[in-house]
């Protein structure tokens, strides 16, 4: 298994994808600080061939990055 996001500025050896495997009963938890303005980004899983059915049926998710910019803005915040 292996997965990846989106949007995220990371450098290469951060972000996941089908060259970075993790084996069954494995676990792979990059750390990084996030620092970017405010964001949608996403993430799924990046199992090789087998990305496009993963998402289909909803293995994906967000990261919701705000910053003092996107606070001030009237928009919902809930
Ligand atoms: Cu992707």
């Amino acid at each position: 298994m292996s997965s990846h996001w989106h949007g995220m500025h990371l450098p290469a050896a951060m972000v996941g994808g089908p060259h970075r495997m993790v084996p069954a009963g494995g676990s792979w938890a990059p750390e990084r600080t996030i620092a970017q303005p405010a964001a949608t980004l996403w993430y799924h899983p990046h199992p090789h061939g087998a990305t496009e059915t993963h998402v289909r049926r909803g293995l994906a998710g967000l990261f919701l990055l705000d910053d003092a910019e996107s606070a001030a803005l009237p928009l919902p915040k809930t």
